[in-house]
């Protein structure tokens, strides 16, 4: 083929690809107002181009891709207080994270029960078929958090591991943390910390004056911790981070690795990209933490605003936010979304607490706000909300 040929035919694919991106919602637009995903910072974008053909799983080929890594892996372990014997495993995003802990918990007590509160995302229905895991739901208080008095309840001779949410998906709830804390360590039990929405909220807000519990390594019954920088780290898609507070656990779920340059792989995937890694530490080097403070803050200000107007269309929270989610309680959610998308606003139904959820991140403005309560007013008086 000539060269002319060539870019005729990247032409004529990339006008086909670009017609099926045109069908795509943005994150510009201010229109997706339900992700828990956003615009991946600009420096972001920039990084994970340089580092596309870079692999992870081969780390002798790419040691400075790895040292990169090492270095958001203690970003990450700083966030999160982290002890001096902490180890980071990356892969794709929370559900691999979780996957991850509850596999480590079982190769290192032989049990298979897992106590996860009912608001936990349904990554942990996967962990239950995938690894022959019994989930053990424990209720909610009315504040939609988990009520301790279950967990305790629950706990038996065959209990692997007690999960906490820390940002829970449906209304960015933190459930008792530290109470939780006390009855593993008590109890000498695995505890992990699915903070792969607050992970990177929950510190900023504490630094910026909000009075949020501690969730993070400085409790020391906690085992694990999941954090997502593709969520509110700003960074670019796929990037969770299991943090595991000490790395002698790891061989628990290591196997050699006879083929590629290290000794020993843990963890589920082989070969990974170094992009999102990459890019994820660039955007915690543009930002650090006053830039995540920032953001953070500029997040819970558009929150408030948006709470203040949702009140005076007469409808109802499910309860006050904690962090940057906000739960409409309606009686037909399913209705509202549909009559929303017919207004080109994406919003996400939760089923499971008769809510439409919103998440205010940071590519939902004020003025996204202001243009989306008429448009929601009008749309719930249709469905006979409000
Ligand atoms: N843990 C928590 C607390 C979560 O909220 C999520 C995802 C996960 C684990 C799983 O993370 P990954 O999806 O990265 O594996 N929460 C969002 C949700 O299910 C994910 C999401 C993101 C959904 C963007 C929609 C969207 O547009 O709602």
């Amino acid at each position: 083929m000539n060269s002319k040929n060539k870019i005729d035919k990247q032409d004529t694919i990339l006008k086909e690809l670009k017609k099926y991106r045109n069908k795509d919602f943005t994150f510009s637009s201010g229109h997706i107002l339900g992700s828990m995903c956003t615009q991946p910072h600009p420096i972001a974008k920039k990084m994970y181009m340089k580092f596309l053909e870079t692999n992870l799983g081969d780390p002798e080929l790419f040691p400075g891709t790895r040292e990169i890594e090492s270095k958001f892996i203690q970003f990450i372990s700083e966030l999160l207080n982290a002890p001096k014997n902490h180890l980071g495993l990356i892969g794709s995003g929370g559900t691999e994270s979780n996957i991850t802990a509850m596999w480590l918990a079982k190769q290192l007590t032989g049990k298979k029960e897992i106590l996860v509160p009912e608001n936990a995302h349904f990554s942990f229905e996967k962990i239950a078929s995938l690894i022959d895991m019994k989930l053990v739901s424990t209720p909610l208080n009315d504040d939609y958090c988990v009520d301790v008095n279950y967990v305790e309840e629950k706990i038996n001779n065959n209990t692997a591991a007690v999960v906490g949410i820390a940002g829970s998906t449906e209304l960015g709830t933190i459930d008792p943390i530290p109470k939780l804390n006390d009855i593993c360590k008590e109890n000498n039990l695995f505890f992990h910390v699915d903070a792969a929405f607050g992970g990177f909220v929950i510190p900023f807000l504490k630094k910026i004056g909000y009075n949020v519990p501690d969730f993070d390594f400085k409790l020391k019954g906690v085992s694990t911790i999941s954090v997502d920088a593709h969520k509110m780290g700003c960074s670019a898609i796929p990037l969770g981070t299991l943090m595991v507070r000490d790395k002698r656990w790891i061989n628990k779920i290591s196997v050699d690795s006879h083929c590629v340059s290290s000794d020993k792989q843990a963890g589920l995937a082989g070969t990974r990209s170094g992009g999102p890694v990459a890019a994820a530490y660039a955007v915690a080097r543009f930002l650090g933490e006053e830039g995540y403070k920032k953001l953070v803050k500029q997040c819970m200000n558009v929150t408030n605003y948006a709470e203040d107007r949702i009140n005076e269309i007469g409808l109802c929270l499910a309860v006050k936010p904690t962090m940057n989610v906000i739960g409409i309680k309606l009686r037909n959610p399913f209705k509202v979304v549909k009559l929303l998308t017919d207004h080109g606003w994406k919003v996400n139904e939760m089923k499971r607490i008769s809510c439409i959820r919103i998440v205010l991140m940071p590519h939902v403005t004020r003025k996204v706000v202001d243009e989306f309560i008429p448009d929601l007013k009008k749309t719930c008086i249709k469905a006979g909300e409000i």
